[in-house]
């Protein structure tokens, strides 16, 4: 068995190791069992034995800006801090493609290989807006790799356009959309999704979209939002409808835990998890999504500590680097305000706990190994928090 392990008592728990060492698959019974029953250490021990046996030391990021159209929704996510009301319009922002395409081009000559775009939900950001918006990008920088909008806005969209998930995926592709992430996904449970997402898409439609793009050849993300309403069960039960759709696609590529955050949003009066809970949800992810390549820490939501320490949980991937420009998480009351890391500094803070830092593209191609370059500048993160690595 595995060596830190040996003085184990509970005999579920051995089971459950015994599995895992030996690439075995647990089912959700024992999924549910590590929730109720798994100690951190434990936990940590198992989940770090999964990445290290898939990844080693090698920890990804990659150089991305985000986009985001516009703030406004017609839909009322109980735990969004994000979008405003169409009846408050005026407190947030619509952008024109003109606009959107300036963005763009302030990262000409920058080193970035992907824009994430994402945002609310309203009628004239349509498959027309997006088609040409993707075509735009694309004739400007065909490197730039798209990644963009959830089900959320596909359904919304293709739906008003009176076409198929199918047409419509189709079209995003052939307009250039290189690949989806994981928004939106909220919680499959039906009951709990209609209490905090009523009324966007359903976890089937959600599901179902993801399929049709991975039919096409293409790769996506999958996310959850834990630390609300949700119980244990409901974790599991979303992992698990990810796990065997991964069966049946392999197109997904990385799966991102994503920890509510109360601040103001309309279940501010929830308290928040705690980061040993954080750090518990990233190792049983990563022990359960056997078929997933990558878990990801989305840094500016939990912090860079957290963050650090979460690549000993079974992380093997941090996103949000360079300049973070995305809004979504500091309106949510994120850790970071202001998130943003030279990439001396995120490489530091991952050399620091002794991983190998490894900038990828988004289909995960290694555009170069930072392990052996040193940077005189930015330190500061070096030391942040010292882990043996075991
Ligand atoms: O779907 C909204 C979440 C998601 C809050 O695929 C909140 O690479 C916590 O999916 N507290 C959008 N979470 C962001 C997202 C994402 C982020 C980084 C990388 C990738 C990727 C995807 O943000 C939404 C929702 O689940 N969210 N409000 C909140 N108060
Ligand atoms: Fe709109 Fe997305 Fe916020 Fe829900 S989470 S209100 S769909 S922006």
């Amino acid at each position: 068995m595995i060596e830190l392990l040996s003085d184990l008592k509970d005999e579920v728990l051995i089971a459950i190791a015994t599995k895992v060492e030996k690439g075995e698959r647990i089912t959700p019974e024992e999924g549910l069992y590590l929730y109720e029953n798994g100690e951190l250490a434990y936990l940590g021990v198992l989940a770090n034995y999964v990445r290290e046996k898939k990844h080693g030391n090698n920890t990804y990021f990659n150089k991305n800006f985000h986009l985001e159209p516009t703030n406004i929704c017609l839909y009322t996510c109980s735990f969004c801090s994000y979008s405003r009301l169409i009846k408050k319009r005026e407190e947030g922002w619509e952008y024109t493609i003109d606009e959107l395409m300036d963005m763009v081009k302030s990262y000409d000559g920058k080193d970035v290989s992907e824009v994430h775009i994402v945002g609310g939900v309203l009628p004239q950001y349509d498959v027309k807006f997006y088609t040409e918006l993707f075509g735009q990008i694309k004739s400007h920088r065909p490197e730039l790799h798209v990644k963009a909008l959830t089900p959320v806005e596909y359904h919304y969209m293709f739906k008003k356009e009176k076409i198929s998930y199918e047409e419509g995926m189709q079209r995003m592709k052939e307009a250039g959309l290189d690949s989806m992430p994981g928004g939106g996904a909220e919680i499959f449970d039906e009951e709990i999704r209609d209490q905090i997402a009523g009324g966007k898409c359903s976890s089937e439609q959600w599901l179902s979209i993801h399929e049709i793009w991975h039919d096409l050849g293409m790769k996506s993300n999958a996310t959850i939002l834990y630390g609300h309403i949700e119980n244990y069960a409901h974790r599991i039960d979303h992992l698990e409808r990810l796990r065997s759709l991964q069966d049946k696609t392999g197109g997904f590529q990385t799966f991102i835990p994503l920890k509510f955050r109360n601040k103001d949003n309309e279940l501010s009066h929830l308290p928040e998890v705690s980061n040993i809970e954080d750090l518990r949800n990233y190792a049983i992810s990563r022990i359960y999504l056997d078929n997933f390549d990558h878990i990801k820490a989305y840094w500016p939501m939990i912090g860079r500590s957290i963050a650090q320490l979460s690549l000993a949980f079974g992380v093997d991937d941090l996103d949000g680097t360079i300049d973070d420009t995305t809004k979504i998480y500091s309106m949510a009351g994120s850790e970071e305000q202001n998130p943003s890391l030279s990439t001396a500094q995120l490489v530091n803070l991952i050399k620091s706990v002794g991983r190998k830092p490894i900038e990828r593209d988004t289909l995960y191609h290694v555009l170069k190994d930072y392990s052996e370059v040193e940077f005189d500048e930015d330190k500061e993160y070096k030391g942040y928090v010292s882990l043996p690595v075991v």
